[in-house]
């Protein structure tokens, strides 16, 4: 029998650094909202997609994509209460791309009661400004932070779809870690 395990994802980060279209490029990938033009969350949706660790378990995972503006944070507070996990993603472009990361961490904490849920963290827009000096220093920067913290570091571009699979594979084998011990 395949033994297939349920697990809540809260993708939590700043407004319009790519979460929707991550997750619409993961779990409908035929889809093209959120990929073309931006549509601000208001609402938290749930999809969900089944993640295969090869030899190992299969994990029904739900990613609950919700606001990032500030004023949503006690409703977002509330809607991941439960969940066992996350995805903290930021615009590996953006001069204040990485500055706010802690402080998504901290709202998970709060949210859940939980100090240390499997972690990836995300740099979209990666591949973009490969060769811009600050964009370096900054992956550089969010490869210590995930380091200390015990999280993985995942890169990926949403909108190219290169590497979109890349966070969730990481996250699987976070969840296999902490399972397995
Ligand atoms: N250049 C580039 N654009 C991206 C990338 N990922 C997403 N976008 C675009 O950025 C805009 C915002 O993406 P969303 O996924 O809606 O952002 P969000 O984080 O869900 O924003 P909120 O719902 O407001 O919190 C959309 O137009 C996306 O198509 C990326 O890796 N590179
Ligand atoms: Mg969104």
């Amino acid at each position: 029998m395949v033994d297939v395990i349920t697990v809540d994802c809260a993708v939590l980060g700043d407004q319009r650094v790519g979460k929707s279209a991550l997750i619409t490029a993961f779990c409908n990938p035929k889809e093209t909202e959120h990929m073309t033009s931006y549509h601000m969350t208001t609402d938290p949706v749930i999809r969900n997609k089944q993640v295969r660790v090869p030899d190992s378990h299969t994990y029904e995972m739900f990613f609950f994509d919700v606001p990032g503006l500030p004023l949503y944070r006690d409703l977002v507070k509330r809607y991941i209460a439960e969940c066992q996990s996350a995805l903290l993603v930021f615009d590996v472009t953006r001069p204040d791309g990485l500055d706010t990361i802690e402080a998504w961490s901290e709202t998970l904490t709060e949210a859940t009661l939980q100090q240390s849920l499997p972690i990836v963290l995300v740099a979209n827009h990666s591949f973009e400004a490969d060769d811009d000096p600050d964009t370096i220093h900054r992956a550089a920067r969010a490869s210590e932070i995930a380091d200390r913290n015990g999280w993985k570091l995942a890169r990926c571009n949403a909108a190219t779809r290169r590497d979109v699979d890349v966070p969730f594979m990481l996250l699987a084998d976070s969840l296999n870690m902490s399972l397995d011990g």
